[in-house]
């Protein structure tokens, strides 16, 4: 429009989900101050440069910055749209209790700057509730202000949740394309907080009530979970009954309703296997499903130790090939990753018979060091490894044609290599054995 004035924009928390948002807002024309509590990620933004991996991202970054559209600081600025993309990480009670005390400091920290006609939009994933908390929190520190549902007549600022549901390696494409859930205090502050993704969003924008968007996006991840949990007990089962689990489901997804998610080693990442609880907590005497589905996960990781360790054991002296670190294909994430968990148990059962490939990490981390495991390429590991253990499909372990591996005895939590034979352990019920004794 022309003579359109842009807001200024202030996204707080600079991390995965932060900095993608800020620089994509930035690439609009628009104004954007990043704050963050860690000075070297301000610094390091402030230079252009990123402090985080995520595919197209670092040249993005580099050109807002450059241009004078993004800048960084540890601290929260004046501007029209506050965006919040902090973390909300487990309380440390151990009971999966959500701490959303970042998110209530950052809100505090905008109370301070807070001027009639702003709004703030809350992104982070929040137990149901945390918006309205959010909104007393500024109530109670700003009593000049109308605050939406708690006055009559206009309010003077708007307040609504919209939270992402982004990709880990997809992010500034999903940003761009993904539909989104926006919902306000107030269905005004829902329009308001509309017109503001309507610049840089693409996909469609559908507005709802806080509490609802809060709920939404805690579902899509506790229904990917429920249903990977499908796949991982399936293959619990499969193994138990000597059945090719990955031959089962390529059958039974033929059926026109039917589409079985992948089983593997467990379910890593900071989303997937956290969110569920976010509604278990908020309920938990009617979630006995959800809460199954993360018991199931979790001990899909034990199931895949004890399986492999029956395979190790089953090839006294063969040196053994730990394919993959991280949580998922094809990224250098390994926060909260199965196939590290896995081959870290190894690497402490088994010493040096322990090789990992991991073409994503400059090195092991810190928990391999002094079990003996070392980190090999993917070429060593074909030529000097007998035992295989897929643990991570990385497209670079998928392409291993059978040529190079019929002769291998493998254990594939992934089911990327469907015209393996089965490791003899499997046969002679070794395995399953070694199962039933993990319990
Ligand atoms: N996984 C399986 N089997 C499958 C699919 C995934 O075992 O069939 C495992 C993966 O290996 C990985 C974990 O699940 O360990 C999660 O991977 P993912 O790619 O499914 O999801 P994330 O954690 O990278 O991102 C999720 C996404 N949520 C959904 O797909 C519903 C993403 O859209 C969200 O934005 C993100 O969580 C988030 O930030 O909440």
């Amino acid at each position: 429009m022309r003579g359109e004035q842009l807001p200024t924009v202030s996204v707080i928390g600079l991390g995965y989900i932060g900095l993608p948002t800020a620089a994509i807002i930035a690439r609009g024309g628009m104004r954007v101050h990043g704050v963050d509590v860690t000075q070297s990620v301000v610094d390091t933004i402030n230079r252009g440069e990123i402090h985080i991996e995520e595919v197209d991202l670092d040249g993005l970054v580099q050109g807002v910055v450059q241009r004078g559209l993004l800048k960084a600081s540890t601290e929260v600025m004046p501007a029209d749209v506050f965006v919040i993309a902090v973390p909300t990480p487990f309380a440390k009670d151990g009971r999966h209790t959500p701490d959303i005390s970042y998110v209530l400091d950052a809100a505090r920290n905008v109370a301070k700057v807070l001027k009639p006609g702003d709004a703030i939009i809350l992104e982070s994933t929040s137990p149901v509730g945390t918006t309205v908390q959010m909104r007393d929190l500024i109530a109670a520190r700003r009593p000049d202000l109308a605050m939406p549902g708690l006055c009559e007549g206009t309010p003077d600022v708007s307040i609504a949740y919209c939270p992402e549901r982004v990709l880990p390696g997809h992010i500034l494409e999903e940003l761009t394309n993904n539909d989104r859930s926006i919902g306000g205090i107030t269905p005004r502050c829902a329009r308001k907080a509309l017109a503001f993704y309507k610049r840089f969003v693409r996909g469609t924008c559908v507005t709802t009530d806080a509490a609802s968007a809060e709920m939404t996006k805690l579902v899509e991840n506790a229904y990917r979970d429920v249903n990977i949990a499908f796949a991982n007990e399936l293959s619990i089962v499969s193994d138990a009954m000597g059945l090719d689990v990955w031959e089962v489901i390529r059958l039974a997804n033929r059926h026109p309703r039917v589409n079985i998610l992948s089983p593997g080693p467990g379910v890593g990442g900071h989303c997937i296997a956290v969110d569920p609880w976010f509604i278990v907590n908020g309920a938990p005497e009617h979630t006995p499903l959800i809460r199954t589905a993360r018991g199931v996960n979790d001990s899909k990781i034990h199931h895949a130790i004890a399986r492999a360790s029956a395979l190790v054991e089953a090839n006294p002296g063969a040196k053994v090939a730990c394919l993959g670190l991280a949580f998922k294909a094809n990224i250098d994430d390994f926060r909260e990753s199965p196939a590290r968990l896995v081959a870290a148990t190894l690497a402490r059962r088994f010493g040096e018979r322990i090789h990992v490939v991991e073409p994503y990490a400059a090195e092991l981390p810190r928990e391999f060091e002094g079990t003996g495991a070392t980190q090999i390429d993917v070429d060593a590991a074909l030529e000097d490894c007998d035992v295989m253990i897929v643990l991570v499909d990385h497209d670079v372990f998928r392409s291993v044609p059978l040529a190079e591996r019929a002769h291998k005895q493998v254990y594939d939590t992934r089911g990327i290599w469907p015209d393996q034979p089965r490791p003899v352990a499997d046969v002679d019920g070794v395995a399953i054995e070694e199962q039933r004794k993990a319990g």
